[in-house]
């Protein structure tokens, strides 16, 4: 049967890279017909009104929540899967121990029998996107093929998609080939391969996100990764966020927590009542792609243009913004459904579950309503917050870089590095516990540079290298600093109120970084001297627990450490091994 062509390439003879290499997938996966999408609202509505035909999306109650959907995936396919991703390069070494590898053929071979005719009976959609502003040198493109209508609405809304960015690749002469498939959700044929010497990514069994929404983590991260490598910047699992103290002055932080640790929360944050005066902007909350500026300072965009977002525990108290963000044109995956058909989620603080996210009536013994990794997929521009900074193509000049993990212990509230070089050591040292976003056991200690365990395209030995070279190029480089949210105490009860109270934190390393602030010297970094803890219910006893190092603990946790970078081989650089001892030296002495 010929493939009927629903629309003809916007730029056919202009795009003939992209038209070819269509025409190759066609064959390879036999798809009924392709969709060329043009980024065009209506485009975004028709998808939506055949999804709601198929069954495979509902619409939530139009009243409060007003052009919101819901999708229920597959219950075997609701988190990234980090054991069926490679990094497929000529040598393992350059895929390195951070990383499943696979021989490049091996892995096309593989591959091609997965994808052939794979999309009989379906439509191959093509989608031309933009990573970062359409305008920025510092953005770069991608098409990625899917048979999957839900991939394709949530690429509409994550990146700047359709006929501006195809023109773009025209003009660029390059771009990141990613095919997808759902395939039959059979985890046992589930793979996402990376070929970061090929710029090319191809995924097959999954429709989840991170998974399936090719433009982000594999493209942005593990791919784009490898080509700030080669050129000169870095490709960061970082949110950014601008901050105007009272005086009106802004600063721009990135911050790289591990994945369901902070990052939204963080980069929408609401001031507390005692920090008049403040204001807080979203530059991004997940990617940061960060550029050596002529001037010495760091540079930042976010490539993203909307947020897939963690939905539990949002609610007004934690975050306002987001709260009200997502109560229009938001398309929610995985939450649970109210018997007047609003969505509802762990957390949330009003309504009660009907439906849970299976859409079977609720049962608390099953588990929770709202599955722990539901998402929202919504775009930027919603955030009240929004950065009027946001889309500047030459992007947001870098104050503070933090790195952050998710730990009940060890690691204090904040700490800060030496500098640069020690800050690398800090980033690579990241260690946190597990969470939902990814399959397998929640809550295991493990480490997670820079945030970048699963994300990284290439051998972290050679990655903490380029970090350090990096650091050369700047004149005026990023304070670097280290944070925890996540202590508790005896009884599980986490120390730090967190959320907004965080911008206490954020105000001492701002102050540090304009030197109008005291720090404490210890064995890991410095500490505050003091914290503002106006109008704030943290008991003297809590905030030096918070604020203290412990000796055994750390001397234990330099030892692991240093097991861990061990693993690195010759690929690891040796100012992190003179950083560790100087750090154990203090410990010991
Ligand atoms: P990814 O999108 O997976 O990369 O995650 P993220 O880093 O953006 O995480 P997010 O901000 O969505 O937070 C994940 C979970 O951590 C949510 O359930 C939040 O409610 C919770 N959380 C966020 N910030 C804080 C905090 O300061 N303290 C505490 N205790 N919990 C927090
Ligand atoms: C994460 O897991 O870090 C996310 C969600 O931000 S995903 O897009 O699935 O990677
Ligand atoms: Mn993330």
């Amino acid at each position: 049967m010929a493939t009927a062509v629903h629309m003809m390439s916007p730029l056919p003879e202009l795009s003939r890279d992209v038209a070819e290499w269509v025409n190759s997938v066609r064959e390879l996966t036999q798809p009924r017909a392709i969709h060329w999408c043009e980024g065009t609202e209506a485009e975004a509505h028709g998808l939506t009104d055949q999804l709601l035909r198929a069954g495979e999306l509902t619409t939530l109650n139009p009243q409060y929540f007003p052009g919101c959907h819901l999708a229920r995936s597959a219950p075997n396919d609701v988190a990234r899967v980090e054991h069926l991703t490679y990094i497929c390069t000529r040598s393992q070494q350059d895929a390195g121990p951070n990383n499943h590898w696979m021989e490049p053929q091996a892995a096309h071979t593989k591959m091609r029998e997965l994808f052939r005719g794979c999309m009989r009976e379906r439509t191959l959609y093509v989608i031309p996107y933009c990573m970062g502003p359409i305008d920025s040198p510092l953005s770069r493109c991608g098409v990625e093929l899917t048979d999957s209508p839900y991939v394709v609405l949530n690429m509409l809304i994550m990146t700047r998609a359709g006929r501006a960015a195809l023109e773009r690749i025209v003009h660029d002469g390059t771009f990141v080939r990613g095919l997808h498939s759902t395939g039959e959700l059979d985890p046992e044929r589930r793979f996402i391969m990376h070929f970061p010497e090929e710029l090319a990514i191809d995924s097959f069994g999954s429709g989840y996100g991170g998974n399936a929404l090719l433009g982000k983590k594999c493209h942005a991260l593990r791919i784009a990764s490898w080509q700030a490598r080669t050129e000169g910047w870095l490709a960061e699992h970082m949110l950014i966020v601008g901050l105007q103290n009272p005086k009106g002055e802004t600063h721009y932080i990135a911050c790289a927590f591990p994945s369901a640790c902070g990052k939204t929360n963080l980069a929408m944050l609401i001031p507390p009542d005692s920090m008049p005066g403040w204001r807080v902007f979203t530059v991004g909350d997940d990617i940061a792609w960060l550029h050596p500026g002529k001037d010495g300072r760091l540079w930042a965009i976010n490539p993203e243009a909307g947020y897939f977002g963690v939905v539990p525990g949002t609610n007004p108290q934690t975050n306002r913004n987001a709260y009200e963000m997502i109560r229009r044109d938001t398309l929610f995956t995985n939450v649970a459904a109210t018997a007047d058909n609003q969505p509802w989620w762990e957390g949330l603080q009003t309504g009660t579950p009907a439906l849970d996210w299976q859409g079977r009536p609720y049962d608390p013994a099953r588990g929770p309503a709202a599955h722990p990794n539901s998402r929202f997929t919504v775009a930027a521009k919603r955030n009240p917050g929004y950065s009027p900074h946001a889309e500047d193509a030459r992007g947001v000049p870098i104050t503070a870089l933090v790195f952050g993990g998710r730990r009940r212990e060890v690691a204090p509230l904040v700490y800060e590095a030496r500098d640069w070089r020690h800050g690398v050591l800090v980033g690579a040292s990241v260690a946190s516990e597990t969470t939902a976003a990814m399959v397998g056991q929640v809550g295991i200690t493990r480490r997670d540079p820079m945030a970048m365990k699963p994300f990284c395209g290439y051998n972290f030995g050679d990655y903490w290298q380029h970090w350090l070279n990096v650091g050369a190029k700047l004149t005026h480089a990023p304070r670097i600093y280290h944070v925890n949210w996540f202590r508790r105490d005896a009884q599980g009860k986490f120390l730090w109120p967190g959320f907004g109270e965080n911008l206490r934190v954020l105000s001492w390393m701002l102050d540090r970084c304009a030197g109008k602030a005291d720090a404490v010297d210890s064995p890991i970094g410095r500490l505050p001297r003091s914290l503002d803890m106006a109008g704030l219910n943290v008991s003297a006893e809590a905030l030096a627990a918070l604020l203290s190092v412990d000796g055994p603990l750390w001397r234990k946790e330099t030892s692991e450490i240093r097991a861990y970078l061990g693993q690195f081989g010759e690929r690891l650089p040796q100012e992190l091994l003179q950083e560790l001892s100087r750090t154990e030296a203090g410990l010991a002495g």
